[in-house]
């Protein structure tokens, strides 16, 4: 037993979350949570704030997605709490394990009309596991503990403490929690038939999402796949689970596989529009997933072992039965993706002008470090970086996740920053999206957080104006000013930066944006007329 705490609120309240490993937290000022950062002050906890609330939940959850452990937001009464609520939705849509901390009203006064009195809990119930109000200072342990495990328990996801006036400002005592996440046994019959269906299989897939990742399933994942020899596909932060130089890797040869294969295991992530929904036309359909309401409605599986994803690719790995040999399905889907990579690599050296987004990424890919931390927000110039990075290890792709949201990037970023102070951190952001989180280089700035930007900047909100333009034949809504010089902007807020309009600047800016130690920001001209090839963004 670890000894009482006491104090005021905000003490409470940090030693529970120091106790489930919280390092620190992300915040924009406001008087009702200000124990919070005394506490922070006096105990060295971390302490970072940022210019819109909506930065302060990316940044945590980034934390969560890339440590595997709570990211905190900390936002003050009524619009604090309401400007997080997209990113709250975005950690609902991501699994990821964030707790919102909200300032509140005074209770005792509640209905007199207190300043920013307002019940969050109807708002951010939808898009949290756990959402509830402290009612004492005493209390204040306990519900924290309450939220982060229900954030941390498969199928993980945010959740929502708010704490009124009186009752953080009180003082109180409490034991420290002592944290105990369950872990869902499977049921073994499901994953003896998922092992038999893809030993049995003649030309078997593994799809494997962000929930690998987050459910530390990826080495499990590993060892199956090369017990079964079954090629990976992966998308979220499943990206990087097997290297890029695998034998079982492969990233740009999916409709082939999609096509020709006869058994699709889908690991850790839903069957949303980014898999066709999954319908994968005759193959039959294996859904591995973290908990049971994470199974899907809309497809009907062969089998859908659900639970520890640790435990259910650790059975997989040790199959023991026969199995067929894949050795030919291998071969030919990687005849089909070293035709795919020959002709990225083609794309990735235009030297067209205005520069097209491949090439930027081209140029990218040679400065990047192997472990660098890559985060995408924006439209089309974000999806080029999909099709042309390659996440090297684990856990080091950021994309904003099936809700869509833009101005993830800089909060990301933050959180990126603060996970990794050594390796590179990189947004690759549409100038649409800059204009979400721009003011955030002024956060980085001031908190000694160098991070590189690159803005894609083709003058338009592209992935909608082009899909208007197909749809109509006209668009409105889709333009920006072109030519505009966020690099400026970044220098104005004491970052620096520059502006790249030729081919040939590109590696010279690249180079000295990783070399600087700022945020700097690297805008680059792109060719306005290019679109991502894309059947549909919608259903
Ligand atoms: C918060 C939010 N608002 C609007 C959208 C709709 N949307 C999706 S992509 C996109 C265009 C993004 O433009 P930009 O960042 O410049 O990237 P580009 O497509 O031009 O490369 C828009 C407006 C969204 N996904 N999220
Ligand atoms: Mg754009």
């Amino acid at each position: 037993m670890t000894d009482t705490i006491d104090g005021h609120g905000g003490h409470l309240a940090l030693a529970a979350l120091r106790a489930f490993g919280v390092r620190e937290m992300f915040t924009l000022s406001g008087g009702h949570v200000f124990p919070l950062y005394d506490a922070a002050n006096a105990t060295g906890f971390g302490l970072y704030d940022v210019r819109h609330e909506q930065s302060a939940v990316f940044a945590a959850e980034a934390v969560a997605k890339l440590q595997r452990r709570p990211g905190l937001a900390v936002l003050t009464a009524g619009p604090g709490v309401t400007n997080g609520i997209s990113g709250l939705t975005s950690a609902h849509f991501n699994g990821s394990p964030v707790l919102v901390i909200g300032g509140r009203a005074p209770q005792f006064r509640w209905g007199a009309g207190s300043l920013q009195e307002i019940d969050h809990l109807p708002l951010v119930t939808p898009v949290t596991k756990y959402a509830a109000t402290v009612e004492s200072t005493d209390g204040i342990p306990g519900t924290i503990a309450a939220a982060l495990t229900a954030s941390l328990t498969a199928h993980r996801g945010p959740s929502f403490v708010d704490i009124p006036l009186e009752v953080v400002f009180g003082s109180g005592a409490a034991a420290p929690p002592e944290p105990d996440v369950p872990i869902a046994e499977p049921d073994p019959a499901d994953v003896t038939r998922a092992a038999a269906l893809l030993a049995g299989a003649q030309r078997p897939v593994f799809i494997a999402g962000s929930d690998a990742y987050a459910g530390d399933a990826v080495a499990a994942l590993r060892e199956a796949a090369e017990a079964l020899q079954i090629p990976v596909f992966a998308n979220g932060m499943g990206r990087g689970a097997l290297p890029p130089e695998h034998p079982l890797a492969f990233a740009k040869s999916r409709r082939a596989a999609l096509n020709g294969a006869d058994v699709v295991a889908v690991v850790g992530t839903p069957l949303d529009f980014r898999l066709g929904f999954g319908d994968f036309g005759p193959a039959q359909l294996i859904h591995i997933v973290d908990a049971p309401s994470q199974r899907a409605s809309h497809v009907t599986a062969a089998v859908s072992p659900a639970g520890d994803l640790r435990l259910i690719l650790s059975a997989l790995a040790d199959w023991s039965g026969p199995r067929e040999d894949h050795a030919d399905w291998v071969v030919s889907l990687r005849t089909a993706e070293n035709a795919a990579a020959a002709k990225h690599a083609e794309e990735m050296a235009a030297d067209a002008e205005p520069i097209k987004p491949a090439r930027v990424y081209g140029e990218l890919r040679r400065v990047l470090d192997r472990d660098a931390v890559t985060i995408g927000d924006g439209g089309d110039f974000v999806s080029y970086a999909g099709r042309y990075l390659e996440p090297a290890v684990p856990g080091s792709w950021l994309d904003p996740g099936p809700y869509g949201c833009l101005g993830t990037g800089l909060g990301y970023a933050m959180g990126a920053r603060v996970t990794y102070p050594d390796r590179q951190v990189c947004v690759l952001m549409g100038d649409g999206a800059a204009g979400f989180s721009l003011m955030d280089v002024e956060s980085l700035v001031r908190q000694s957080l160098a991070v590189v930007i690159v803005v894609g900047n083709n003058g338009i909100w592209g992935l909608e104006k082009h899909p208007m333009r197909a749809m109509y034949g006209y668009d409105v809504a889709a333009e920006l000013q072109p030519g505009l010089r966020y690099d400026e902007v970044a220098r104005a807020l004491g970052g620096a930066g520059e502006m790249v309009s030729t081919v040939d600047g590109l590696a010279p800016a690249l180079k000295r944006a990783f070399e600087s130690g700022v945020p700097y920001l690297v805008n680059v001209l792109t060719d306005p007329d290019d679109a991502y090839p894309r059947s549909s963004n919608l259903a």
